[in-house]
């Protein structure tokens, strides 16, 4: 589905990585990868995981950094003559905003980080991929979770950050639509990665989430994957601005079935 596409994919810390999921479905369709990582700590961790992948591009990338993020499309210039999609699958907020009452361990400060390196991080890289995807129509996708619409027990600014990521989506669609480019968001389900291993009671919304998913089972990364590899196709030339719930189906339902309870 994605034979000679050039795909930029930003967000791989390890196996588990969502973004790991879509890399693995997206070569498997493929595409040429190119892999960013955040800091030297991951170097070597994803340098060792694009091999699989047939990845011979690495490039720094702190997203909260304008010139990072330059730097990044400098070098891809460098070597490919074009550019036809961004994955874009980062989210981070201060550990102690994720883990307590909203109204009391919310803060400016830590307001400011989420919104900026989960949400403002995606018009960052659109903005420099433009020039380099010109005449390619193009895709953009970024990653958000239910918790932008609704509440969820500590996902507190995170939620506020998935928000003003997806009204970005529709934003981004309209203004990157002038240029022949798509913008899309895979609102995916609970999944045990990294950014979830920090979380309190992971596992109990994991299971709760499960028992309570039409499908009756929370999904892999490889399903967020392969709607991604659907998404970034041209099978998806008609789909913009859109959010794709990758989630067994647990959006849709308020009551789904009693069987679980007891009396
Ligand atoms: P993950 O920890 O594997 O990936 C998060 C990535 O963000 C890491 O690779 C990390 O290096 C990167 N990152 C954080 N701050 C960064 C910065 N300043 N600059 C560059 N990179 C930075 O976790 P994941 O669950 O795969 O998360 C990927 C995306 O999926 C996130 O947007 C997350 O909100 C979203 N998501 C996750 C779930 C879930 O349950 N795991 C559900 C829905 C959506
Ligand atoms: O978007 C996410 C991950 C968000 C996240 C997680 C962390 C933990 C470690 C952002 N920043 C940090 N910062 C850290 O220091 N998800 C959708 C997964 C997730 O995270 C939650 C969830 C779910 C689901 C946090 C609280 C409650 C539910």
């Amino acid at each position: 589905m994605l034979k000679g596409k050039n795909v930029l994919i930003v967000g791989v810390a390890n196996k588990h990585s969502i973004a790991a999921g879509i890399a693995e479905s997206m070569a498997s369709n493929g595409a040429n990868i190119a892999l960013t990582y955040q800091n030297d700590r991951l170097k070597d961790n994803v340098e060792k995981l694009g091999k699989d992948w047939g990845v011979d591009t690495y490039l720094p990338c702190d997203v909260a950094s304008d010139d990072e993020i330059q730097k990044v499309f400098e070098n891809l210039s460098s070597s490919w003559d074009g550019l036809d999609a961004v994955i874009h699958a980062v989210g981070f907020a201060p550990r102690e905003e994720l883990d307590g009452e909203f109204a009391d361990v919310t803060t400016r400060e830590g307001f400011k980080i989420a919104h900026d390196v989960s949400s403002y991080s995606f018009i960052g890289l659109a903005k420099e991929a433009k020039k380099l995807m010109e005449g390619r129509n193009g895709s953009l996708l970024t990653l958000s979770y239910l918790g932008s619409q609704m509440t969820m027990p500590n996902y507190n600014v995170m939620g506020l950050a998935k928000a003003s990521l997806e009204a970005s989506v529709r934003y981004l669609a309209v203004s990157m639509g002038k240029e022949g480019h798509r913008v899309n968001a895979i609102s995916a389900g609970p999944i045990k990665t990294l950014a979830a291993s920090g979380v309190k009671n992971f596992r109990k919304m994991l299971s709760y989430n499960a028992s309570r998913t039409p499908i009756g089972r929370n999904i892999t990364t490889r399903e967020v994957g392969d709607a991604a590899t659907f998404l970034t196709s041209d099978m998806a030339s008609g789909i913009s601005g859109e959010i794709l719930y990758v989630d067994g189906g647990f959006n849709t339902t308020a009551m789904g079935s009693l069987e679980q309870e007891t009396s």
